[in-house]
């Protein structure tokens, strides 16, 4: 066969084969194939040599020919498979927006910290600061200042936890507005939410640690009815507007008189909170004039709220982490 006819032939099979070449590195094998140093147009030019001189130029046009349309062809190649690549490519990046999500839990506010926030959210809005304290105390702030004389029973070593080196655990956080007012003068209006620890023997509504909020309010001419206006609101916004409420005279050492407050809540009467006008011997302990200032004070469990509010038939249910039980809350 003439060096022409090789040549054409080469373009024909060339021009085929690379219209029908599936990916960019089945093209390059087919450019090394045809047009490398080692490739099939270089052995058919080697043949030139036997050519006589007029033939020469000839074959060396069509030659040149020859290897512009095997090169155009694989330049257009490449460009139809190179965007064929990136089509594939965004196909099987493309987001499937029908797919199920990811779940991702979510946490939630834990309920004794949701009572805390809820009791906060309500007197922040009636004008009252939150005030905190350690809870690590002495006998002082915990007792002395609050009026409870050295025989009163929450003083047995049967109730308190007594550190070493004359502290204790505090068993209310009545010792936070002891230190509130040593710092401030009246008017107060100050809400104390923290852990308190008792000596009590755990079982479905005691625990040795637990949580109290108290409130106090010191002022000139404060009454017992502002106390009572004071509680009634605030039980309300807690259990709903036509909860009925009612005081129950009571004693307690650091208030006087002194009065618990009970709910009817789904039927029953249950009581939720302990409060009364601040022993005025409260306010001399602290530097108060008990003939110019009074006060009011009020103190509960945040475990009880959460019972109450929640239908939790066991304090320690609160905090067992159990997350089967949490997530029904
Ligand atoms: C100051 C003066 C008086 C806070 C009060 C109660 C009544 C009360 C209990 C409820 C259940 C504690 O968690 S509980 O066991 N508390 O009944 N607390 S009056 O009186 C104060 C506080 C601070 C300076």
């Amino acid at each position: 066969m003439s060096i022409q006819n090789q040549l054409q032939e080469l373009e024909t099979e060339a021009v085929s084969a690379i219209a029908t070449s599936a990916n960019l590195e089945a093209l390059e094998q087919l450019r090394v194939n045809y047009l490398g140093k080692k490739g099939q147009l270089s052995q058919i030019l080697r043949g030139m040599g036997k050519l006589s001189p007029e033939e020469r130029p000839v074959v060396g046009a069509l030659a040149n020919e020859v290897k512009v349309a095997i090169q155009t062809n694989l330049e257009k190649q490449q460009v139809v498979l190179q965007k064929a690549a990136i089509e594939a490519q965004i196909a099987a990046e493309t987001l499937d927006v029908t797919m199920p999500g990811v779940s991702r839990p979510l946490g939630k506010i834990h309920p004794l910290n949701g009572v805390i926030d809820q009791v906060l959210d309500i007197f922040v809005g009636l004008g009252y600061t939150v005030a905190t304290g350690p809870q690590v105390e002495t006998d002082y702030y915990n007792f002395e200042a609050l009026n409870t004389p050295q025989d009163h029973p929450a003083r047995d070593m049967q109730d308190t936890f007594y550190l070493p080196g004359g502290h204790l655990l505090r068993t209310h956080t009545s010792s936070v507005q002891i230190r509130y007012m040593e710092n401030n003068e009246p008017p107060i209006r100050i809400i104390a939410p923290g852990r308190v620890y008792r000596r009590d023997t755990v079982d479905a509504t005691h625990s040795a640690v637990f949580h109290q909020v108290e409130l106090l309010a010191i002022d000139k001419g404060l009454k017992f009815t502002d106390l009572k206006g004071t509680i009634k609101e605030f039980l309300r916004r807690m259990f709903g507007d036509d909860l009925p409420v009612q005081f129950r005279t009571s004693y307690f050492p650091f208030t006087e008189p002194s009065a618990e407050v009970d709910v009817q809540w789904k039927g029953k009467w249950l009581e939720v909170l302990g409060c009364g006008m601040v022993d005025p011997n409260v306010l001399k302990a602290v530097g108060y004039d008990p003939e110019i200032y009074t006060g009011f004070a009020a103190g509960f469990g945040v475990e009880r709220f959460a019972m109450v509010l929640h239908q939790i038939d066991d304090i320690r249910r609160l905090y067992n982490s159990d997350l089967r039980f949490l997530n029904q809350l």
